[in-house]
């Protein structure tokens, strides 16, 4: 009866509204339409047209369900759209303030600043995984536990006086006590484990693809889960997390950006790139930018690397 003519453009940004337009040979006019976006219904009635906000849709790519009634009848079209971040990340500048010397056998995964000028560092590989306590100033171990060689260690966060350390392909996480280095127990997840960040309530996951993961952390029960974009489109290979002032930073696996993300959307509110940050004499013996940390007291920024020797602190502003 009823065929729903696409939208004029399929690519949207959020907030962005869309119009579709239900033609019928006969002139008829539905009852009523339901449109039906992630399980969210929009209903309609009495019109050829239909006019959908996407303010309270997420984004990514999304199937749009028609349900058209007419005269007790009921047809079922589809139509796909792309929302993207309607936000242009501003840039962000940086200024290194102190560089340190970092272990260049550390396969860095997860860093955490701790009062008192220290990091939590987990470190990665399959038989070279270790969770250690490092001076910041010197990049000297303090204290080390040694991972299970089965296992490939991955992001570190605290929550209390508890350590959570991810695993890569393992979907097991280790808790420590943060003070004695004790395993006090495992827990498990159901993608990849890449990087964890704290905000106060929840685990914040990555797992390498545009998701975030926010798990409860007494439960490790699944809250919710967000899907990262900018402008351009969907933010992939997040990996190392830092939970700042009300934002998840994130550094993207194999490259030099930073993105600032707002947890409520997912949307890209700003970004660095720290393409310079590692002087060129130690570009051959280095593997990708991961460790993200942050320093409350002196709101600096913390980057390493895998296999980097040298760990810089940085402080972060808006370009002129
Ligand atoms: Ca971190």
């Amino acid at each position: 009866m009823f065929s729903v003519t696409s939208p004029q453009k399929k690519l949207l940004y959020s907030g962005d509204s869309v119009s579709f337009d239900l033609v019928s040979k006969k002139k008829l006019v539905p009852d009523s339409v339901v449109i039906t976006v992630d399980g969210k219904m929009f209903p309609f009635y009495k019109k050829n047209h239909c006019t959908l906000s996407t303010e309270n849709i997420s984004m990514g790519d999304k199937t749009v369900t028609f349900h058209t009634f007419y005269k007790g009848k009921k047809e079922t079209s589809l139509r796909s759209l792309r929302i993207l971040s309607d936000i242009v990340p501003a840039h962000l500048k940086y200024e290194v303030v102190a560089a340190y010397n970092h272990d260049k056998n550390s396969y860095t995964q997860g860093l955490q600043y701790e009062d008192g000028g220290k990091f939590y560092e987990s470190a990665g590989l399959y038989n070279e995984s270790s969770l250690r306590l490092v001076e910041v100033e010197t990049g000297k171990v303090l204290r080390k536990h040694i991972v299970d060689s089965n296992y490939f260690a991955e992001g570190l966060t605290i929550v209390g006086d508890t350590l959570f350390q991810l695993t890569w392909r393992e979907r097991t996480g280790f808790m420590y006590n943060k003070n004695t280095f004790e395993e006090i127990g495992t827990f498990t997840y159901e993608t990849e484990g890449w990087g964890i960040c704290y905000d106060g309530t929840y685990l914040i996951v990555s797992d390498g693809s545009e998701y975030l993961y926010f798990y409860e952390p007494h439960t490790m029960n699944l809250h919710h889960k967000i899907a990262v974009f900018d402008n351009l489109g969907a933010v992939t290979n997040i990996n190392e997390l830092e939970f700042v002032q009300g934002f998840v930073y994130a550094n993207i696996y194999t490259s030099y950006r930073v993105v600032k993300i707002n947890p409520t959307n997912g949307k890209v509110a700003a970004d660095v790139d720290f393409s310079n940050l590692l002087p060129l004499q130690y570009s051959d013996e280095v593997d990708v930018l991961n460790g993200i940390a942050w320093n409350p007291k002196n709101e600096h920024f913390y980057i390493t690397g895998k296999l980097w020797p040298r760990l810089f602190q940085v402080k972060l502003f808006f370009e002129e």
